[in-house]
């Protein structure tokens, strides 16, 4: 609809920022939230605020989505079934440039803006680094002016929240939204219905064709909610769209009438079961029915979108993949393939061949993972039972590959097993990864050893059958969110030196180097870790009551824990360490206050005992006087976005020691080294280019290569051999084995030991001694401050290539054609 007379509306010459930030911070709290200044809570500045901010975001987000319209542009829909945003009014503060004002109006009413922006929970709705990829690519995305918009769920609850209860791990749900989200708004008039379960009726039309229908389905309805995301200093405002489950109809009114009034009111539940909670399994799949059910609701919601708003331009299907670019965040919205197949033949009319060229040419898929584990399947029993007429595309779509393979390629049997979309069993499955493979006219890798291994090993011979699909793009991150917003010291004297073109194009970080040898810079930058530094101790001391040496090395690793990224040869590292001060009490060694933060997948036993030990050994290290303020051992809870907003900028050494060719990429490796933190690592996921880039005398990598760790597999790798050979890892694996650190809950850790000295999977022992070795120059190095600064400055200077700018550029040239978009405003 549009309106005839429009004089409700400002005209676009009205300046609404004439409404003073002050006005409008003071009109919310009175007339939105009923407050006056008997009444008024920081809670309430913090939402009066964030919506003032909102409202200076209003005209902006409209014009560039009118913009996009008018211009027809083509368009990137990024699919996530995660977007880790964290916290949205510092970022938005920073991005429109009214933090300074902000700060000045809650000062004069004696609030700090600080402190109201702990007040905001965060939006966790990812379980870590894919989910945080979203995040930064939208914020590059408006910055850059990409017409892109995000697609997602709207959980009710976000990644669980996590509590420490005797050193182990415990769930609760993260009900972020209990108290309102003065981010999003609801857009009643977007609601689309999804299809589930029922039946294929097929038939033939007037032509003669055979067509199909699905028919006698479940209903469920998508609502939207729109969330604004701001680009740096631009007008553009893009739109991160969040779906939420509703019934049809708000009760079975059959079982209502018969007075059955609890049955009624759980049929509605059902439905709005599908956007209730976030999946936190790391390795997923398995029977998990509503996990589908969420992806599929998804997938077609965003897809009746996306087609609704080509439709306001374009009659037919002709100029689709023209204008339309669906990025695939991994295989969760890979459903999304057969649903958009679907819908172009049964729903209007087109041939299998017109379909089939549309959507290869529509869609993009990313992989995020080489744990074959962890690549999606669905059981074909399940996949039939809910989306029947998808099923059916999806093995029509396997025979036409198959046959097309047959006659192209010399594929033997075998081969042909392990291509086909198919795994053929007594339980068949659908394996997601290949039918993008076959579907999508891209396939990218996040770092380039991830690629290689993708095009090497795990895809190899679709490689072969497509070698132009696969492409590299290695991941980057925010420099808006993770320097300039979380790290004010450093930003701040960065900006003073080389100016503050850094903040959209970082290569500009390069400037610094010049500066490396200037003996007053160097010490300001020592500074300016350390006034983080004060801040992290501030609030480690607030929550842990336990006191940190603020000349000690904050030797950090936060990630999610998994056996892979090898949490736990750290906590190896730091018994060994304990042990040298117990036999020499009087050592001379460079304190450490050694911090972990993460969380285990709720269901994932091996790593949540790793939490339990890295508790336990921090009991007895922390309160060992022969250790004194030589070392700490911190496991912060909770990890989130807004936590590691406050470690990293805090952090000297950065833990990035997953067993080579099992960590994709990484990110976190990317955000330390911007807040000039070194980096001790193994060669794998982006560590590698990290090196490439900082230089290797300015990074500590150990370890086996990925090549090493395969052939050592294949050599029958006995762990048992290092443990002999080496005296310092026999002492930490026997005081462990020993409850050592556990002596009220003897023999928990068996099953870890055990699992260590009979298969030791991410070959902990084989990496133990290069790692202590390496640990050890680390703190030879941190002694020589002026040489540790000099590599920390050379790691930020060089760190450039790493920015998200540069990834979705590469995104936009190399996968999905479109181009930027300058939003004006009068
Ligand atoms: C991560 N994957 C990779 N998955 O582990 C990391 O190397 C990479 O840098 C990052 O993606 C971005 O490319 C990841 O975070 C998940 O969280 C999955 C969520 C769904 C369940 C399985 C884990």
């Amino acid at each position: 609809m549009s309106l005839k007379n429009d004089s409700v509306f400002f005209t676009d010459k009205e300046d609404i920022s004439s409404f003073s930030l002050t006005n409008q911070f003071a009109e919310h709290l009175e007339f939105i939230l009923v407050k006056d200044k008997f009444t008024v809570t920081k809670e309430d500045a913090y939402f009066s605020l964030s919506m003032s901010i909102r409202d200076r975001m209003v005209r902006r987000w409209l014009r560039t989505q009118q913009k996009y319209k008018e211009e027809d542009t083509k368009n990137v829909y990024y699919l996530s079934l995660e977007f880790l945003m964290g916290r949205l009014l510092g970022n938005a503060l920073i991005n429109l440039d009214f933090y300074d004002e902000c700060y000045k109006i809650l000062n004069d009413n004696d609030l700090g803006l600080e402190e109201i922006r702990e007040l905001e929970h965060d939006m966790a709705l990812g379980n870590g680094g894919l989910g945080r990829l979203a995040a930064c690519y939208l914020d590059s995305l408006a910055t850059l002016g990409y017409p892109a918009f995000g697609y997602g769920i709207r959980y009710e609850f976000g990644i669980f929240n996590q509590n420490i209860q005797n050193g182990y791990q415990v769930e609760k749900p993260d009900h972020w939204l209990a108290y309102g989200n003065p981010w999003e708004i609801l857009r009643r008039e977007l609601t689309y219905t999804i299809k589930f379960n029922g039946r294929v009726e097929s038939f033939q039309d007037e032509k003669g064709n055979n067509k199909f229908k699905w028919v006698d389905s479940k209903d469920v309805l998508a609502v939207a909610y729109d969330v604004p995301v701001p680009g740096y200093k631009t007008n553009t405002v893009n739109n991160l769209r969040l779906w939420e489950a509703k019934p049809t109809e708000e009760f079975d009114f059959e079982e209502f009438n018969m007075g059955n009034y609890v049955a009624a009111v759980q049929s509605k539940n059902e439905s709005e079961n599908i956007s209730k909670v976030l999946y936190p399994n790391d390795t997923i799949t398995e029977g998990k029915f509503l996990r589908l059910k969420q992806q599929f609701f998804f997938v077609s919601a965003t897809l009746q979108d996306i087609i609704r708003k080509y439709h306001i331009n374009h009659k037919n299907f002709n100029k689709f993949s023209e204008k339309v670019a669906i990025q695939l965040n991994d295989t969760h919205p890979v459903i999304a393939i057969p649903e958009l197949m679907r819908i172009l033949m049964d729903e209007n009319n087109l041939g299998w061949d017109e379909a089939w060229d549309i959507t290869i040419d529509t869609f993009a898929y990313t992989n995020h993972t080489v744990v074959p584990e962890a690549l999606e399947e669905w059981s074909v029993k399940i996949l039939e039972e809910l989306l029947p007429r998808h099923l059916q595309i999806i093995y029509e779509i396997n025979h036409r590959f198959l046959s097309f393979v047959k006659e192209n390629y010399s594929a033997d049997d075998s081969v042909l097993r392990e291509l086909s979309i198919i795994k053929e069993g007594t339980d068949k499955k659908v394996r997601m990864a290949n039918l993008a493979i076959v579907c999508c006219n891209s396939i990218n890798g996040v770092a380039e050893l991830h690629t290689k291994i993708l095009k090497d090993k795990i895809f190899y011979h679709f490689n072969k059958i497509y070698p132009k699909k696969f492409k590299n793009i290695t991941n980057g991150i925010t420099p808006r969110r993770w320097l300039k917003t979380a790290n004010p010291f450093l930003s701040g004297l960065i900006s003073d030196k080389v100016g503050d073109k850094w903040v959209t194009e970082l290569s500009e970080l390069k400037k610094l180097e010049k500066f490396v040898n200037e003996n007053d810079f160097l010490e300001n930058w020592r500074n300016a870790k350390w006034l983080s530094k004060k801040l992290l101790i501030e609030h480690i001391e607030k929550e842990y009551k336990i006191k940190i040496n603020p000349d000690s090395m904050f030797d950090v690793q936060i990630k999610r824990f998994h056996e892979y990224k090898r949490q736990l040869l750290n906590i190896f590292h730091v018994i060994t360490l304990y042990n040298r001060i117990k036999d020499n009490p009087k050592i001379d060694m460079v304190p450490r206050t050694v911090i972990f933060a993460g969380k285990a997948a709720p269901a994932y036993y091996q790593a949540k005992m790793v939490i339990k030990l890295i508790n336990s050994v921090a009991a007895v290290v922390n309160n060992d006087s022969d250790v004194g303020d030589k070392l700490k051992v911190l496991f912060l809870k909770n990890y989130s976005v807004t936590l590691a907003e406050k470690i990293i900028p805090a952090s000297d050494l950065s833990e990035q020691i997953s067993t080579a060719g099992f960590e994709a990429s990484g990110t976190g490796n990317m955000k330390f080294a911007l807040n000039g933190a070194l980096t001790i690592g193994t060669m794998d996921g982006a560590n590698i280019e990290i090196r490439e880039e900082v230089g290797k005398e300015n990074i500590f990598i150990f370890g086996l290569l990925a090549e090493e760790v395969e052939e050592l597999k294949l050599k029958d790798y006995d762990p048992r051999v290092y443990y002999n050979k080496i005296p310092e890892l026999k002492k930490v694996i026997d005081m462990i084995s020993e409850n050592y650190f556990n002596p009220d809950e003897p023999g928990i850790f068996y099953d870890m030991i055990n699992g260590l000295m009979t298969v030791d999977y991410y070959c902990l022992f084989a990496d133990y001694e290069s790692y202590i070795k390496t640990q050890d120059k680390v703190s030879r190095l941190y002694k020589k401050q002026e040489e540790w600064t000099k590599k920390s400055v050379l790691n930020v200077s060089r760190i450039g290539k790493f920015s998200s700018d540069r990834a979705v550029k590469e995104y936009a040239d190399k996968i999905w054609k479109t181009k930027q978009v300058l939003v004006e405003i009068d």
